[in-house]
């Protein structure tokens, strides 16, 4: 062939070639349905041998390189003391994020200020996320967190994804029905699983449970401007265990409800003897009238907090009666219902908001129960939707459907709203406990996805030992009939997620230079190590690839402050910090400067090293730490 005409082929096979590739590409972005099935050429596509719809499966999961996830999911890590933070579609695990737990992978639990943030303990158990609200909507600012074990709540912020403040909330064994957030973040609140005496410490015998223990809801108010946590009032409740709650929105603002169980107030053989009753209670708090009897003082204070008991401030607390040991509580999105989840009784009950206020303004009580009103069960109940055995937990999609969870039956069911039908169930792998559906929790869900959280995943994944873990499965809304997209394993242990629009998130990409922080060096010529008596600190700076200074030397004994900036301000370039055999180790990340103390209690010479993998010359950027003997 002449060479010429060779030429002009293969030039126009390269141009119809790109061209395909821009309309590929244009049709994608047209059509975002379209997006994932682009990256194969097209939307149908059947692959010899494989379903498909298991190909429809992939291609509603695949985020093709280039390409983000659409949400964010914010899942608990359980006993681990973590928060995941999950990509949706791709459920990907993209982060882990250290809370009640040292971290070594971040040197968190070694810095000076999250070593304060942990203080004394060594381990968390986090059971519900909840995302900060404006107007009953996510707002992107802060993931709030409980600690079910020692009593505690934590804010992350959502600019760096760093836990930014832990909070001790006292007076509360196991603060597991939380947290729940009201509609403006005015306050996220914690109720007890645990009766207990208040304060902590106080001794009484087991038998005298009923007179001398209680449960308390904690009411902690959060800062508007900065998020700041600080426990605004406590309620003093019986001693009644509550699980997962939820605050009423739009109709329902201003209440909050909570679901109870062991109100026969049981302290041994509670799997027999809390579920003697046929029915327990939700109970529902009017919070704004319990903030206003706080403002005006009416109540008494228990280890440093406002204690009301609600019994002084007649019409704040009610009860609802509910079917035998509910587990967690839900309001829907247009705050009208709130919905019990029957766990021992295989139905949802579906309160009316707006018949529970026709109760207490016609006074229309069945009776009493230590002292708080019990509405008529028959007049506020609106439904019981029989959804299946072992209902735990209720998220909604936007769409006038509600999506249960049957832990015993490994199953979801769907059901509507406005005839309280269950209309479809999908089996699930297995025994699922909560569920987290696209903006779920706000006034206005998106649909779309939902994620199962399941307690087992017995062979969905391969064999570790007899050791599992727990699985995550995504489920798509957009079709009549939900539909199983994907499984994904997951660490100990998926209680509660939630998920946000990622484009709701705005991150830092790296720390601002501020030279008003203490121990911040950003110029060679100023870092240094300074002594006062037995103190010594290290103003040290790092950058690719070495640390200023490299040798640093000092006295065994002597107090160590050590300050490490990073002054790579380029986005991903962190540098670690190791000392050898001194069981230290921090990261700081670009533009950071971090702080940790300790005591150079082992003399000798002990090489320090840049953990994270930071240049070519990575391996170099090391340094000794040497300690000279006393005496010498
Ligand atoms: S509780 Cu309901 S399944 Cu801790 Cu949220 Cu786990
Ligand atoms: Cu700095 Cu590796």
């Amino acid at each position: 062939m002449e060479k010429g005409l060779f030429k002009k082929i293969v030039l126009s096979l390269a141009g119809l070639l790109v061209g395909l590739v821009i309309a590929v590409y244009l049709s994608a972005q047209l059509n975002p349905e379209a997006e994932a099935a682009a990256a194969f050429g097209g939307k149908n596509i059947s692959v010899d041998g494989v379903p498909d719809d298991v190909v429809q499966a992939a291609l509603k999961t695949y985020v093709p390189p280039g390409q983000l996830d659409e949400y964010y999911m914010f899942a608990s890590g359980g006993h681990s003391g973590n928060v995941f933070v999950y990509g949706v579609p791709s459920m990907r695990r993209i982060r882990t994020i250290p809370v009640f737990t040292p971290e070594s992978a971040v040197g968190y639990g070694w810095t000076t200020e999250s070593k304060e943030m942990l203080g004394e303990w060594s381990w968390g158990d986090v059971h519900h996320p909840a995302l900060s609200e404006t107007k009953g909507d996510y707002d992107g600012r802060w993931l709030f967190v409980n600690d079910n074990a020692n009593s505690r709540a934590a804010r992350i912020d959502l600019d760096s994804f760093r836990t930014s403040q832990i909070l001790d909330i006292p007076n509360i064994y196991g603060p597991h029905s939380a947290v729940f957030m009201t509609p403006n973040s005015e306050y996220f609140m914690l109720g007890s699983r645990f009766a207990g005496p208040i304060p902590y410490g106080t001794y009484s015998p087991i038998e005298n449970l009923s007179k001398d223990y209680n449960c308390v809801l904690a009411a902690v108010a959060i800062d508007p401007n900065n998020g700041e946590m600080s426990v605004g009032w406590e309620v003093l409740m019986p001693p009644w265990s509550f699980d997962l709650s939820d605050a009423g929105k739009l109709d329902s603002e201003g209440w909050a409800f909570l679901t109870t169980y062991n109100t026969e107030e049981a302290y041994e053989l509670l799997e027999v003897n809390a579920s003697q009753r046929e029915m327990d209670y939700v109970v529902a708090l009017n919070w704004k009238m319990l903030e206003q009897a706080a403002n005006e003082g009416k109540y008494k204070i228990v280890d440093g907090v406002k204690m009301i008991d609600p019994l002084d401030v007649p019409g704040s607390v009610y009860l609802v009666p509910a079917m035998k040991s509910p587990h967690g509580v839900d309001v829907t999105p247009d705050g009208k219902y709130f919905i019990a989840n029957g766990k021992v009784a295989p139905v949802a009950t579906v309160f009316s908001f707006e018949k529970f206020k026709e109760c207490i303004d016609n006074k229309d009580f069945q009776g009493e129960e230590r002292g708080f009103p019990v509405v008529n069960y028959e007049k506020v109940r609106v439904a019981e939707v029989p959804v299946g055995l072992g209902p735990l937990h209720t998220q909604f999609d936007g769409n006038g459907y509600a999506y249960t969870t049957l832990f015993i039956d490994s199953t979801i069911a769907k059901w509507s709203l406005d005839t309280f039908e269950v209309v479809d169930v999908t089996p699930v792998h297995y025994c699922p406990g909560h569920l987290c559906a696209a903006e779920g929790d706000t006034v206005s869900p998106d649909g779309k996805y939902l994620v199962s959280l399941n307690k087992l995943a017995k062979d969905k994944f391969l064999s570790v030992g007899p050791s599992h873990p727990e699985s995550a499965q995504l489920i798509d809304l957009t079709t009549d009939k939900m539909k199983i997209l994907m499984d994904v394993p997951t660490d100990p242990e998926p209680h509660f997620a939630q998920m946000i629009k990622a484009d709701k998130i705005t991150t830092w990409e790296v720390f601002e230079k501020d030279p008003s922080q203490p121990g911040a060096v950003y110029e060679k010529e100023n870092a240094r190590i300074e002594r006062d008596g037995n103190n010594v600190t290290v103003y040290q700076m790092g950058f690719r690839s070495r640390y200023y200074p490299d040798h640093v030397e000092v006295n065994e004994g002597d107090h160590v402050t050590w300050y490490l900036t990073n002054t790579d301000f380029d986005e991903d370039i962190t540098h670690g910090f190791g000392i050898c055999l001194y069981d230290l180790n921090a990261e700081a990340q670009p533009g950071e400067t971090i702080k940790f103390e300790f005591v150079a209690d082992k003399a000798g010479v002990y090489p320090f090293y840049c953990t994270n993998f930071c240049s070519a010359l990575h391996q170099e950027m090391q340094g000794w730490f040497i300690v000279k003997p006393k005496g010498l």
